[in-house]
């Protein structure tokens, strides 16, 4: 759906070279487009035109690890499998984790404020990111890569270049807060019969779990079926209606088996959940963990795929993909619903064979309505990129969006960055 037509792709290697391109561009013009891993869904990171691509791929130099502080100074283009790795020399571990781990950019996940899988334990980056270093247009090189936990002073400028996808100033190096690296991780599959049920099993989990609760996920029978038929993976659970991954990590194996063990008694017990399985040992763990990670790889198959990545009120959250599922009838292949449910956090997707004009304009805008209806974000974690900026407005209001147009207007003058991507046309 989106596809540029750039005919000079740059890959600086060090923030002085990102400084002379920008600062080229700006004087002639040229506009440009920062690219990280290349993973985002909103089509952030693609040339909309002849951008001139600036990849980050060759600035992935960790620069240091405090093991007192656990923090991580590094530039953007670290792959965030292998920044993780690296930090887990020093017993650490990056706060954030998602399916696109191997490809994606440390620099991408910060630039569009990446989520992920662990949100709910760790926070959002806003709170992990201590310090960035960024270019400007200009070319200025903006250095607010503190690497203290607490520096109260002035404005926080470090936070304008964490979610606004490059069009501000082009993120090279960063300082992330890591927490030690868990010691035990445990990771139960969770088969439940009624909506009702999964919101139940949360707060449960929320409150018998307490701090070693470190993820809670939620996939659909729908979603499940698609990564069964189409990847070819196994459910270690019958069919179920709504399937939940819930993962404890702590430092005390017991400590946490035994909690684990109370609260999984417990749901059982009180009949929420009908089936489970529980697994310790790592490759058990990532297999479970791939039947949700690889949902979105396996929706490629069914042929087009509508996404969706909405924050709504949990009571609300699965009201929607019922009510699209009805919408839609049969002229769809899929309406699925999965995702970061501890977060309140949807990813619906909608799949038919190929592109159809026809079914997009049924989705869209009734599905941006009912989430501002909700009060919910048409975007949680996956940005505005290309494809979502004109619909800002059902969760921005007008004033915020004014602002946001009157800083792009100081800090890029001439449009040059990342042109046509988060901001609205009107
Ligand atoms: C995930 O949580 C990603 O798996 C992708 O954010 C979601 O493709 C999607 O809809
Ligand atoms: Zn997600």
């Amino acid at each position: 759906m989106v596809r540029g037509a750039s005919s000079v792709l740059l890959k600086p290697k060090t923030t002085e070279e990102v400084s002379a391109i920008l600062s080229y561009c700006n004087q002639h013009k040229l506009a440009v487009c920062p690219q990280g891993g290349n993973t985002g869904l909103v089509g952030g990171s693609v040339p909309v035109f002849d951008e001139v691509i600036i990849s980050m791929a060759l600035m992935n130099q960790v620069e240091s690890v405090d093991s007192w502080s656990g923090v991580v100074v590094c530039q953007s283009g670290c792959v965030l499998e292998a920044l993780d790795q690296h930090v887990a020399e020093h017993g650490l571990m990056v706060p954030l984790d998602l399916g696109a781990k191997g490809s994606c950019h440390i620099g991408g996940n910060v630039s569009t404020n990446a989520g992920g899988l662990r949100l709910l334990r760790y926070g959002s980056l806003h709170g992990s990111v201590l310090g960035v270093e960024a270019v400007l247009a200009s070319g200025e090189v903006i250095d607010c890569l503190s690497t203290m936990k607490k520096d109260n002073t002035g404005y926080d400028l470090k936070h304008l270049f964490i979610g606004s996808e490059g069009t501000l100033g082009i993120v090279t190096k960063l300082a992330i807060n890591c927490p030690p690296r868990p010691t035990a991780v445990n990771l139960a599959f969770l088969g439940l019969q009624s909506f009702d049920d999964v919101l139940q099993t949360f707060r449960d989990a929320k409150s018998k779990l307490g701090e070693i609760l470190s993820s809670c996920e939620f996939i659909d029978r729908s979603s499940l079926e698609c990564v069964e038929e189409n990847l070819k993976l196994k459910s270690p659970i019958e069919p179920h209606p709504y399937y939940m991954l819930i993962e404890t990590s702590g430092s005390n194996g017991d400590h946490d088996e035994e909690k684990l063990n109370t609260f999984l008694e417990y749901v059982m017990t009180s009949g929420q959940v009908t089936d489970g399985t529980v697994a310790t040992e790592p490759s058990r763990i990532q297999h479970i963990w791939s039947l949700r990670e690889r949902i979105a790889e396996s929706l490629i198959a069914d042929g087009y795929t509508y996404k969706y990545d909405i924050s709504i009120p949990l009571p609300h959250f699965y009201k929607m993909v019922e009510d699209m599922r009805e919408h839609l009838g049969s002229s769809i292949i899929r309406c699925c619903g999965y995702g970061h449910i501890g977060d309140g956090n949807l990813h619906l997707n909608i799949t038919s064979k190929e592109y159809e004009k026809e079914i997009l304009s049924r989705i869209e805008p009734t599905i941006f309505e009912w989430t501002a209806r909700v009060k919910g974000s048409i975007s949680a974690e996956h940005g505005l990129g290309f494809k979502k900026r004109n619909y800002i407005h059902f969760s921005k209001s007008d004033g915020a969006i004014g602002l946001m147009k009157q800083m792009k207007k100081i800090m890029d003058p001439n449009g040059i960055l990342n042109p046509y991507k988060v901001l609205p046309d009107n």
